[in-house]
């Protein structure tokens, strides 16, 4: 249940970023009916069986997607035997593999958006307005193996404005699922809407930062305008993560992504001889070091094993992906996905191999013959790009220090005031722990990697030149103690510890169906 470590900083060891996720999308549905409804996110076996044993349901709707199959299917088999008149409905990813019908015992599979068909299934409105969750992004937080308590971190709430993407890329998933080219389910249409929802999460969950979760965020100019202007009347500081392709990024000047707040962009980096859409006529080298020069952070992500990748040029591609130094980079193979245009293209051609439905993920092997790299060398490219990035551009933890220290020699002085603060807010968290993180990271990679020690040396110190004793005092104090954690979380990766997110029940409507 982490985003980061597995499969954007997997390769980064000790350095790796780690946090759990909750399922938006049942929390999404949940918040959205009317009847009394219990939420179990994350459950264990005996804590499901558990469940149905103490509490009887009409309706049990499981969620889940492609490879959480054999979980679902078991799931289902358990409601079965355990709950025989409930009614069992399976959502989310996982609907979309062929003929699912037949492998899992379930009474309705949602192929889509969810929370127009539950509503409908139950006799509510489809089309009332949706109800946004108080969704907190991320828990469980560690660096180093630390873990970081939630009152020492900003936390960032999450929002989700829409599902699907109409640029229709042939291998993605999101967008299929959702329609496919040149569809895609808005929940919230305007800039308007979206602020108000901001401003209701800003108070309840006292925060500055939104996580967006839609595919495509700024490609919806006029709604994220909107949004801006709203956030100028109100004179909100606020940071948004955003998930974004280069041609929409390319609508808005430098000043207005800053002005809206634009903090951190996932940012599809195909190669540039593929011709997928989304990247036409962009130059994403200048792009992205634009872009961090004005303090975004940036999450580059790259397929691995495009149809034109072969032995002698992947090296080459992989070097291209990592030149961009952004300050975090996915690495996913090229994978035909079931549900999507490339698998029914791939199974056409007669290439698809045999493999396990749990392993379609993008972060293993290929599931496809291609034409020049085989199912086990495309694990190893795989890994070396995670690995030359981490040797080239180093951990991410301090990618992210110099792009916001980059941002707040720019924006210090800004006459916006907005702008300022956002940049004094951001830059207030590395004066303290991350002088300290820094400083162990430094130590930490001075054998392995000399090069790259000696770059978090001089921006430590070029932070603590601008930030004065306090700065000292937390490179002194906290650093001993992140390096000691950092080579006791050394060990337990390498004895293969894992982290695992505790279960969450959360029950909506249940005391107005006891009254
Ligand atoms: C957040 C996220 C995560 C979180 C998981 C959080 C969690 N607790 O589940 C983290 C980061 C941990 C994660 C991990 C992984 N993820 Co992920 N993740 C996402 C992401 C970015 C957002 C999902 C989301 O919340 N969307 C918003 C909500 C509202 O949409 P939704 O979940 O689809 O739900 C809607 C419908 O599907 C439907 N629905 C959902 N559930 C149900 C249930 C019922 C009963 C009904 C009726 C309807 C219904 O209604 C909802 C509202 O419309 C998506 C990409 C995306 N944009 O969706 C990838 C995505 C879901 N992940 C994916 C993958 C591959 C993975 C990993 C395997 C990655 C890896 N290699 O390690 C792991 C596997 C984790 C696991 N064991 O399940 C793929 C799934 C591909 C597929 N076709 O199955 C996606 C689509 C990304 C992609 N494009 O490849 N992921
Ligand atoms: S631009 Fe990104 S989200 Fe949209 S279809 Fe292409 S890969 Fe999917």
């Amino acid at each position: 249940m982490e985003l980061y470590h597995n499969q954007v900083t997997r390769m980064q060891g000790e350095f790796s970023i780690r946090m759990f996720h909750r399922s938006w999308g049942l929390m999404m549905i949940q918040q959205n009916l009317d009847n009394p409804t219990t939420l179990l996110d994350f459950p264990t076996e005996k804590q499901f069986v558990a469940e149905l044993k103490a509490n009887h349901y009409d309706v049990v709707g499981i969620s889940g997607i492609i490879v959480n199959i054999g979980k679902v299917r078991e799931m289902c088999r358990v409601v079965r035997e355990l709950s025989p008149d409930s009614v069992i409905v399976v959502g989310g990813h996982v609907a979309a593999v062929p003929g699912i019908e037949g492998m899992i015992d379930a009474d309705h599979i949602v192929k889509g958006e969810g929370i127009s068909w539950m509503r409908s299934y139950l006799g509510q409105d489809p089309a009332q307005p949706v109800k946004h969750p108080d969704i907190v992004s991320g828990f469980g937080h560690r660096i180093m193996g630390v873990h970081i308590p939630e009152r020492f971190h900003r936390p960032a709430a999450t929002l989700i404005p829409s599902v699907g993407c109409p640029m229709g890329c042939n291998f993605c998933t999101t967008s299929s699922f959702f329609g496919g080219k040149g569809k895609f389910h808005n929940f919230y249409e305007t800039g308007d809407e979206l602020y108000e929802v901001m401003c209701g999460q800003e108070e309840r969950l006292k925060v500055h930062s939104f996580f967006i979760m839609d595919e495509n965020f700024l490609l919806q100019r006029k709604r994220a305008l909107r949004l801006l202007e709203r956030m100028k009347e109100g004179k909100k500081s606020w940071e948004l993560y955003v998930f974004s392709s280069a041609n929409a990024i390319r609508k808005y000047t430098m000043e207005e992504l800053v002005q809206l707040g634009v903090s951190w962009i996932w940012l599809g980096l195909e190669s540039p001889h593929s011709d997928y859409a989304k990247l036409s006529g962009a130059d994403t080298v200048s792009l992205t070091r634009e872009l961090r020069a004005h303090g975004i952070k940036l999450l580059g992500s790259t397929i691995i094993g495009l149809e034109h990748h072969t032995p002698q040029n992947i090296r080459e591609e992989i070097d291209y992906a990592i030149s961009h130094d952004t300050d975090f980079h996915q690495f996913m193979l090229y994978t035909p996905v079931p549900g999507t245009p490339l698998y029914k293209q791939i199974e056409s051609e007669g290439r698809l191999l045999d493999v396990d439905l749990a392993d379609i993920h993008g972060q293993d092997r290929f599931n496809f013959e291609h034409a020049a790299i085989s199912r086990e060398a495309s694990k190893k490219y795989l890994d070396q790009a995670f690995w030359r990035d981490f040797e080239r551009n180093g951990p991410s933890l301090f990618r992210i220090c110099r792009t916001t220290f980059e941002g707040w020699k720019r924006y210090r002085n800004s006459p916006d005031l907005r702008v300022r603060e956002r940049f004094t807010r951001e830059l207030s968290s590395l004066r303290h722990a991350y002088t300290g993180i820094l400083w162990a990271m430094e130590r930490r990679l001075r054998e392995s990697n000399e090069t790259v020690s000696r770059r978090i040396h001089s921006l430590r110190a070029d932070i603590m030149r601008e930030s004065g004793l306090d700065a000292r005092l937390a490179s002194a104090v906290v650093g001993p103690l992140m390096l000691w954690a950092a080579r006791r979380e050394r060990k337990r990766l390498d004895r293969g510890s894992t982290y695992e997110p505790k279960c969450v029940v959360e029950r909506h409507n249940w005391a107005a169906a006891a009254g």
